[in-house]
C-alpha cells in the first residue's frame, strides 16, 4: 500500500507569521505541527509574561490557521503523551501523520538548529530547513557582506540596507534630507512637565485567560505575575500597538529616545519587540509604516530615521553577527569578568534607585527601555565585572522579547564588551554623571551622584573609574577611550586610590549580600 505524500510543517512559537517559508507551498494534505513543549519553556526562567505571550500567541495562530482551512496538529503542554521536546513531538508527529517530508523555517536560536539536524533520522523522513525571510538580510548575505571586513560597524551595514531596500531614499537615492544618522539630534533630556502618553494594554480574552491560569500554575516560582499580562498576542493587536505608536509616540521617539524617567519604561518606545520577534509583525512593514509618517508630515525625520535605524540597521546587524559568530560567541569573555550575579537583579532590591527603577519595570511588565538595558543593567554589569554567562541567562530570563539571537550580541557584545570589540568599538562604560544628565533618577537616590568616594557617593562613579583603571592597558591603543584614559593619568595617586577603595569596599559588600 502506498501513502499520499504529506508534508509536516513545523512551526515554532516564534515564527506566527502566515507568510513564514515554511508555510509557502502548503498542500490540502500537509498537517502543521505546533507543539507547547516544557523544554521550550524552561530553558531559562522566563518571565511569566513571555510564556504566556507565546503559548497565548500561539494558540490564536493555530485558529487563523484552522479558519484558512489548514489542518493543524497542535499539542498542549498539559497534554497526557506530550514528550516536552520540539524533537520528541517531531517525532510522534511523523509517525502519526506518516509524513514524507518535514518542512520547517530555520530557527532562532543555534542550540534548536543544532537539534534540528538530527531530526531527519529520528523521524525517518527528509527535513527541509528553509531561510527566515522575514528578516531582510539572510544569514548568507550578512556573511558576504562580513567576509573581508576588517570591522563589522553598524553603521555601514545600515546604509547599504536602507540603500537594498530603498527606505527613506531622496530622489537621487541618497539618504533623505542628506544625512544618514540624525542620532546627534536623539540625544535630549526628557523636561520634566512632558507626560507621555499611556501606552495600550490588551485585556485578555478566553485563550489568554486559560494560558495564565496554566502558566501561573506550573511556573510560579519564576520572575513577574501573571495577573498583569497585557501584551498583544495576535496580529490585529500587534497592529493595533503599532497604529498607536505612529500616532502618539514616533514624533516625539528620536528627541527622547535615549533618556529615562522614574517610573514611565516605556516613554516614546514603540512596544513592538515582542511582536516583531514571534512574527506577528514584519520588520519591513513596521518600518514602511514610520517612513509614511514621515512623508505624510506626520513625524519628523530624526524620529523617523532613528526609528528606522533601530529596525533595518541594529535588529538585522545583530542577528547577522549571532549567526557569523556562533557558536563561539557564546563562551567570549574579553576582559576576564568572573563576579556573581548579585541578588538585586532578581529582587530589585538596591538602594541605587536607577538599578531599582529598571528592574522593578522589568519584574512588572517583563520590558526596559533600551538605554534600561544598556546603561543601566548594562552599565552596572559592566563595571562591576559580572559574569557573562550569569547576565546573558538574566537577560535571557527577564524580557518578553528575549531570543538568543537578539540578547546574546546586545548583551555579550554592545553591553559587556566581552567580544572584545565586534559589536562595539569601545564598551558602553559610564559614571553616575551621564545617567544624571539623561534621567530624573539620581535627585531622589540615596547616593550621591555628585561624589566619588565618600560613604554616600554614587556607586557608579568608582566602579567607572575603577573599570578604566583595570583594563586601562587593554585600551591603550584604543583612540575613542583616549578621553578616559586621560583622566585617569591626570588624576591625582590619592585620589585615584580613595575611588579605588570606595569601587572596593561596595563590591565586597554586593558580595556579602547586604543592601547596596
Ligand atoms: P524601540 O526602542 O521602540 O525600538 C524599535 C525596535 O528596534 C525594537 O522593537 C527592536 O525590534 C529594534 N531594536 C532596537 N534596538 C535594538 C538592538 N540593539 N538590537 C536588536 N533590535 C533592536 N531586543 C530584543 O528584541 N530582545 C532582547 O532580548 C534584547 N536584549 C537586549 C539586551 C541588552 C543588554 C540591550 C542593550 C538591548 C537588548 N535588546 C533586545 C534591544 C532593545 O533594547 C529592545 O529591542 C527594545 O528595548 C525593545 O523595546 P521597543 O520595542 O519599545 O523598542
Ligand atoms: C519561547 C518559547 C516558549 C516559552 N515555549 C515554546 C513552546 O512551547 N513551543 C515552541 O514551539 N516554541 C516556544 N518558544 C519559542 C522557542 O523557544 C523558539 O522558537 C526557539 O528559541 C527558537 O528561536
Ligand atoms: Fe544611580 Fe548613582 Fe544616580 Fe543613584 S546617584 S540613581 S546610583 S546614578
Amino acid at each position: 500500500m502506498t501513502h499520499k505524500r504529506v508534508v509536516l510543517r513545523v512551526v515554532l512559537g516564534d515564527q506566527l507569521s502566515l507568510g513564514l517559508s515554511s508555510l509557502a507551498d502548503l498542500g490540502p494534505d500537509d498537517v502543521v505541527l505546533m507543539a507547547e513543549v516544557m523544554d521550550e519553556c524552561r530553558y531559562v526562567p522566563h518571565h511569566v509574561h513571555k510564556i504566556v505571550l507565546i503559548l497565548s500567541a500561539m494558540r490564536h495562530f493555530a485558529a487563523v490557521l484552522r479558519d484558512r482551512g489548514v489542518r493543524v496538529d497542535y499539542r498542549f503542554l498539559d497534554d497526557a503523551e506530550n514528550t516536552h521536546s520540539l524533537r520528541g513531538e517531531a517525532i510522534r508527529a511523523a509517525a502519526a501523520h506518516h509524513a514524507t517530508e518535514i518542512v520547517v523555517t530555520e530557527p532562532g536560536e543555534w542550540r534548536v538548529l543544532a537539534d534540528m539536524r538530527s531530526w531527519p533520522e529520528a523521524c525517518g523522513c527528509p527535513v527541509d530547513i528553509r531561510g527566515d525571510d522575514r528578516f531582510l538580510c539572510g544569514i548568507g548575505a550578512f556573511r558576504d557582506w562580513a567576509a573581508g571586513r576588517k570591522s563589522l560597524r553598524m553603521e555601514f551595514f545600515y546604509r547599504d540596507m536602507r540603500r537594498s531596500h530603498g527606505v527613506l531614499l531622496d530622489a537621487d537615492d541618497g539618504p533623505e534630507g542628506g544625512q544618514w544618522n540624525y542620532d546627534h539630534d536623539n540625544r535630549k533630556k526628557l523636561p520634566a512637565g512632558v507626560v507621555p502618553p499611556p501606552t495600550p494594554r490588551f485585556a485578555p480574552d478566553a485563550i489568554t485567560r486559560d494560558v495564565m491560569s496554566l502558566v501561573g500554575g506550573r511556573f510560579a516560582d519564576n520572575i513577574g505575575r501573571v495577573e498583569n499580562f497585557a501584551l498583544p498576542v495576535t496580529r490585529e493587536q500587534a497592529l493595533a500597538m503599532l497604529d498607536d505608536f505612529v500616532a502618539h509616540r514616533l514624533a516625539c521617539f528620536g528627541d527622547w529616545q535615549d533618556s529615562m524617567k522614574a517610573g514611565d519604561p516605556h516613554l516614546f518606545h514603540s512596544l513592538v519587540s515582542t511582536s516583531l520577534n514571534c512574527g506577528l509583525l514584519t520588520p519591513l512593514e513596521v518600518c514602511r509604516r514610520a517612513e509614511a509618517a514621515y512623508r505624510d508630515g506626520a513625524a519628523p525625520l530624526n524620529a523617523v530615521e532613528g526609528f528606522i535605524r533601530q529596525i533595518l540597521g541594529w535588529r538585522e546587524y545583530i542577528r547577522g553577527i549571532y549567526w557569523l559568530k556562533m557558536p563561539a560567541y557564546r563562551q567570549l569573555n574579553a576582559l576576564g569578568a568572573y563576579r556573581k550575579l548579585p541578588w538585586f537583579y532578581w529582587s530589585g532590591e538596591t538602594r541605587m534607585r536607577c538599578m531599582a527603577e529598571a528592574v522593578d519595570a522589568t519584574i512588572t511588565h517583563a520590558y526596559a527601555h533600551h538605554i534600561q538595558r544598556l546603561m543601566i543593567t548594562g552599565n552596572f554589569a559592566l563595571l562591576a565585572g559580572l559574569e557573562p554567562d550569569a547576565v546573558d541567562e538574566w537577560y535571557m530570563a527577564v524580557y518578553a522579547d528575549a531570543y538568543e539571537w537578539v540578547e546574546l550580541p546586545n548583551t555579550r557584545g554592545m553591553a559587556l564588551f566581552a567580544d572584545g570589540g565586534i559589536v562595539g568599538s569601545k564598551p558602553y562604560a559610564a559614571s553616575g554623571a551621564y545617567i544624571n544628565k539623561m534621567s530624573d533618577y539620581c535627585g531622589k537616590c540615596r547616593y550621591d551622584v555628585k561624589d566619588a568616594t565618600g560613604e554616600k557617593a554614587c556607586p557608579f562613579n568608582a566602579l567607572y573609574w575603577d573599570f578604566i583603571d583595570r583594563h586601562a592597558d587593554r585600551f591603550a591603543g584604543n583612540n575613542r577611550m583616549a578621553m578616559p584614559l586621560m583622566g585617569l593619568k591626570k588624576m591625582a595617586p590619592e585620589k585615584r586610590a580613595a575611588i579605588k577603595a570606595r569601587a572596593a569596599s561596595f563590591l565586597d559588600a554586593m558580595d556579602r549580600g547586604e543592601l547596596v
